[in-house]
């Protein structure tokens, strides 16, 4: 039976203004199992004003940064409670697997927890300024209402990111998840109104890009918006912004390389590179797809990774012994499956899966790697965002830096090599948010994440994250107690 959710507003779970409804289909089944409401430009203009009356003249403007900081605690300590509830939905929303979405909602109240934390030392400062001057403080003030765009993977994770300092600062948000996969994000609501947040501190509208989220980040009471999701939707971000001037945050995606030099340990690149492609079925903004390999080691990695990809378990991502889950949508393997074509047309070898895994339904793609002799493949080009690896040679660290170096993402990255020396050199040459030295994928929260061109801009996560929420206001007392100077006497 379809289950029905609802979005949440001002401190109410609601259905859209006009009753409109979207479906939701497991990609694992490819059935129907879920629906939720499709938000008008009213309904999203209502959301946008509780969060902005929430912000001017509700409890919480009068919230202290410790009282923000236990409200954040509160979340964290309802998502221990609810994590289970909330990785199934995910789970079948998506086919991520169960096993991940388990683990990673065990994760989400450390996030919490720590920018619980962090909410009472956003700190002004005082800069020294000369005897006779007034007193000149900076305070650092929340912005108002936070857009925030999530897209389908890791959705809980990459909202919490935004969720979490944004709220610890003092804004209030209006939350759109994708419609691709919203039911954890609406599940998460109620974890945020157990709370106890006061009404429209956070809301969450849902709907598709017009005219949900296109209304949500050109809204004129909107003052920052934070996107996660695919360049070309970016560029309509950064076009809404011209209406309403918000500042902007875009986590995009990547192709990013993961470099093997000849003196790597090879069970750590295997297990590396597995890792970086094969893990979340490659559906993930760090994903490492471009390998490469130098030349006195490309045939042996190859062998153990062919080997490897093959006994990946592909299946229901709900079974604990899955190692792979489906895609996401359709859309996707569709994509992945023209890119692939045009690019064996053009000469890419495959030497490891290439297709659809064989199940009747559920959109299953083997856990691919292909050979290109040079980058000018589309599959090296642009981001697949699923389990498919391009192999590239290289004869030197030179090489190895042009390569990683020539392309339009700059993401992530990793490198794998005993010599310390080389590796930290590699790491610091290649453009990156983000750059794992012989390791891949581990992360935490108190590191930040982001990339920049075709990545986007900003950094969300850790200690630096919670300013991007705040703004400075410099004030100048005058203590002295003398009189204001005539302005048209120059002393
Ligand atoms: O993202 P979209 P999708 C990349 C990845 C993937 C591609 C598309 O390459 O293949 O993006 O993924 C909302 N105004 N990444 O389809 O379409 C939309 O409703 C405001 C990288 O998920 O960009 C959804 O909530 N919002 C990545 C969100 O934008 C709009 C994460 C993302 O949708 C909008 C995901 C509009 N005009 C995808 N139009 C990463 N960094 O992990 C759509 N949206």
């Amino acid at each position: 039976m379809t289950k029905n959710y609802q979005m949440y507003i001002a401190g109410a779970f609601c259905d859209a203004g006009d009753g409109q409804r979207f479906d939701s289909v497991n990609p694992a089944t490819e059935e129907v199992w879920a629906s939720f409401p499709e938000a008008t430009a009213k309904d999203v203009d209502r959301a946008v004003k509780a969060a902005h009356q929430a912000f001017t003249e509700g409890p919480w403007s009068r919230t202290s940064a410790r009282e923000r900081g236990r409200a954040l605690k509160r979340i964290a300590h309802e998502l221990e409670k609810v994590g289970p509830e909330l990785s199934v939905a995910e789970t079948t929303d998506t086919g991520k697997l169960l096993r991940e979405t388990r683990w990673q909602a065990g994760n989400l109240a450390e996030i919490y927890d720590y920018y619980g934390g962090l909410a009472d030392k956003v700190e002004g400062s005082l800069p020294p300024v000369g005897p006779n001057q007034p007193l000149s403080m900076i305070v650092r003030e929340p912005l108002g209402v936070v857009g925030a765009i999530v897209p389908w993977n890791s959705q809980l994770h990459l909202a919490a990111f935004k969720i979490a300092p944004a709220l610890a600062a003092g804004n209030t948000i209006v939350l759109k998840p994708s419609e691709e996969a919203a039911a954890a994000i609406v599940e998460f609501a109620r974890v945020m109104h157990a709370a106890g947040l006061p009404e429209g501190v956070f809301n969450v509208v849902t709907g598709g890009g017009n005219p949900c989220g296109q209304t949500l980040v050109s809204h004129p009471l909107v003052r920052r918006v934070s996107f996660t999701g695919g360049v070309e939707t970016a560029r309509k971000v950064i076009s809404a912004s011209v209406e309403n001037i918000a500042m902007l945050s875009l986590e995009l995606g990547g192709k990013s390389p993961v470099v093997v030099y000849d003196d790597a340990d090879m069970d750590n690149v295997v297990n590396g590179v597995t890792s970086a492609i094969f893990a979340a079925s490659g559906q993930s903004c760090a994903a490492g797809s471009r390998l490469l390999l130098q030349d006195g080691v490309y045939d042996d990695v190859i062998d153990h990774l062919v080997v490897r990809a093959g006994d990946i378990v592909v299946g229901d991502p709900m079974a604990d012994d899955t190692q792979m889950g489906p895609l996401a949508t359709r859309r996707q393997r569709d994509l992945i499956e023209r890119l692939l074509t045009e690019s064996v047309d053009a000469g890419a070898k495959v030497l490891s899966g290439g297709g659809r895994a064989g199940r009747d339904k559920g959109w299953f793609f083997e856990p691919t790697i292909v050979a290109c002799d040079g980058q000018d493949y589309p599959m090296v080009r642009n981001e697949l965002f699923g389990p498919v690896l391009s192999v590239l040679r290289f004869r030197d660290e030179e090489e190895a830096i042009r390569l990683a170096r020539d392309s339009d993402y700059a993401f992530a990255g990793g490198v794998f090599s005993r010599d310390f020396g080389k590796a930290y050199r590699t790491a610091r040459a290649i453009p990156a948010g983000r750059f794992w030295i012989n390791t891949y994928r581990v992360t935490n929260y108190a590191m930040p994440f982001g990339g920049s061109g075709n990545s986007g801009y900003g950094r969300e996560g850790g200690i630096e994250a919670i300013h991007d929420y705040t703004q400075t206001k410099a004030i100048f007392a005058d203590l002295s107690g003398a009189p204001v100077a005539d302005p048209f006497v120059m002393r």
